[in-house]
């Protein structure tokens, strides 16, 4: 019996749901109407979700991945549609968001003669890709789709770019979708005996060094949500007594109550988490890279620490920071071996030390900012009640700026996977469709997109995408009438010489209603819980704007290039470090 044929675009979209993908995210244009023809009556279950801007594609793509733990897909027409995918594409690269990001092109026997368009992905997004193919032909189709899923979620995962033909779209196949045949065909390296010796020998000797230690930390990273290794990080810590710090992504990889959690490191971390990386003997890093927004001036970095590192991704190794034991291997196997030889050390004047920073932090910081004076409300007292009213199954993205670090700061964490913000590459304008994409993978939480005024207006045309799609996201609007995170730098480091950090806004109450998006106002703290309230019990998407304090700034803070030994509290503090 002959096999039946079926077009390009069919055999795209019939890979990507074999793969178990529900949801695209897209724009239509000329060069990829092929493919949009079959989503028209497609009688599958994959939904496409038209966004307003191919960029707020890629980041729904990249809610939905980092939410649901399934790659991302999403696709745009060729050239201005495809290049506008670049910010999305370089912010997954970053963060390691398995995406696959579906571009289309012209005709193959056009390529290269400029043609209406025509522009070169595979070329722009080689620095910014985990991986891309351009397919020329419809027989490349199911073999390249299935090492493209591959390559975008297995090891350190990241984001694929598939640069497809016209032609290639409108050609008919012979289907077969056999991905098993198509990863063997990458001949992908494996680890040899050797490296798997050399990794047991290294699990031994790190098992060794933190048994042996009286102050070791482990620091956490965006890796234990990869390689869904929180139950064997929890054990790891509760059978060794050691303290947890984790990154910015690495935030609710432990819950935010667990009693070794000591807190989020960095620029804006805890002073806790960021003081014990100064005074530890041993630091147990798993899935972090040790990003210039942790270590500050790394000259300057854990002075007493020995390091042990794991990641997955071995270029990770000695790039910022020098580990004794470097591990490469997935983040879960590695902890359940450690697991096995770990020691109960008592610690208690190393857990005592972070105490006692706690302790300091709570009336150096959290008392002052959440204490309700006369004045307008502060930021983290939004996200604070936000916490207290929004229930465990929420699911919190942020936007970049103050807005992220007080959300960081004063959230807390209670499940996997609840909390999606931009890291490496700070992006603004990634909470609103982060938070679109995050939406359509977790129907049943609430989703709650915290931005500030500068980055939600960045893509703020997404909002058309929730009117049509349906989709419910609790926006929070954190309105300080500033680009504030660029302000307190200025405030800080430039004399107050505000230059284009004051933004005179529109009315968003009244774009809200051009939108049918349900939204309200608060800016007093005899509103605030109330308010929350309404919005977290609202059915379908709703705004509520903040009026918050114009001039607050985000503290504790450890101005760039300096060492962790250099944490300011306040405004004051910062004179003695002069001007940089
Ligand atoms: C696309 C992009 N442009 C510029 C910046 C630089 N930047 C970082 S934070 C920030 C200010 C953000 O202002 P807003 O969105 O109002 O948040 P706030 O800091 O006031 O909470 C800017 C301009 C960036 N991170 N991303
Ligand atoms: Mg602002």
């Amino acid at each position: 019996m002959k096999k039946e044929k079926i077009n390009g675009a069919e055999a795209l979209l019939r890979t990507i749901e074999a793969e178990g993908i529900d949801t695209i995210f897209g724009y239509p244009g000329g060069t990829i109407i092929p493919i949009y023809d079959k989503l028209y009556d497609w009688p599958g279950n994959l939904k496409h979700i038209l966004v307003r801007h191919e960029q707020g594609a890629v980041h729904a793509a990249e809610g939905y991945a980092r939410s649901t733990g399934k790659v991302g897909v999403c696709m745009a027409t060729a050239g201005p549609g495809a290049t506008n995918f670049i910010t999305g594409i370089a912010d997954a690269m970053m963060d390691s968001t398995p995406v696959i990001c579906i571009t289309a092109q012209v005709n193959a026997d056009k390529l290269g003669t400029n043609f209406f368009q025509e522009t070169d992905m595979i070329g722009i997004t080689i620095p910014i890709t985990k991986w891309n193919r351009q397919i020329t032909s419809v027989h490349e189709i199911p073999a390249v789709m299935a090492q493209a899923f591959h390559i975008a979620r297995s090891g350190r995962p990241g984001p694929v770019v598939i640069s497809l033909t016209k032609n290639a779209q409108v050609e008919m196949v012979e289907y077969v979708f056999n991905p098993g045949k198509a990863i063997r065909e990458l001949g992908l390296r494996k680890v040899t005996s050797r490296e798997k010796r050399i990794t047991s020998e290294n699990i031994k000797r790190a098992t060794e060094l933190l048994n042996s230690s009286r102050k070791p930390l482990i620091i956490a990273g965006q890796g234990i949500n990869i390689s869904l290794a929180w139950k064997e990080l929890e054990e790891l810590a509760v059978q060794g007594n050691i303290p947890v710090a984790t990154t910015l992504l690495g935030l609710g990889c432990i819950n935010s109550n667990h009693p070794l959690n000591v807190g989020m490191v960095g620029m804006h971390g805890n002073i806790a988490p960021n003081s014990m990386t100064q005074q530890a003997d041993v630091i147990l890093a798993v899935g972090m890279r040790f990003s210039d927004r942790v270590t500050g001036d790394i000259k300057g970095y854990a002075p007493r620490a020995r390091i042990i590192h794991i990641d997955i991704d071995r270029s990770e190794f000695g790039k910022n920071i020098k580990a004794g034991i470097k591990i490469q291997a997935d983040a879960r196997e590695v902890l359940t071996q450690l697991c096995q030889g770990i020691q109960y050390r008592d610690r208690q004047e190393w857990l005592d030390f972070a105490k006692e920073k706690k302790e300091l932090e709570r009336q150096k910081i959290f008392v002052p900012q959440l204490s309700k004076d006369d004045g307008p409300l502060k930021m983290a007292q939004v996200i604070e009640a936000i916490s207290r009213h929004a229930g465990q199954e929420r699911i919190i993205v942020s936007d970049v700026g103050q807005n992220q670090m007080f959300c960081a700061r004063y959230s807390r964490f209670e499940r996997r996977r609840g909390w999606i913000t931009s890291g490496g590459l700070g992006t603004m304008g990634f909470g609103l469709p982060a938070a679109v994409g995050v939406a359509a993978g977790n129907p049943h939480s609430t989703v709650i997109a915290v931005m500030g005024d500068g980055g939600f207006q960045m893509n703020i045309q997404e909002l058309g995408t929730l009117l049509q799609s349906g989709l419910a996201v609790k926006m929070v609007l954190l309105n300080n009438s500033y680009l504030g995170m660029v302000r307190q730098w200025q405030d800080l480091f430039f004399k107050k010489r505000y230059s284009a950090t004051h933004l005179i806004n529109p009315d968003f109450q009244t774009l809200m209603k051009a939108y049918h998006i349900p939204s309200s106002k608060v800016a007093t703290h005899g509103e605030l819980d109330e308010k929350i309230k309404e919005m977290v019990t609202a059915k379908g998407s709703f705004f509520l704007e903040a009026i918050v304090r114009q001039e607050e700034n985000v503290f504790p803070m450890i101005p760039a290039d300096r060492t962790l030994d250099d944490i300011i509290y306040e405004n004051e503090k910062i004179h003695h470090h002069g001007n940089r």
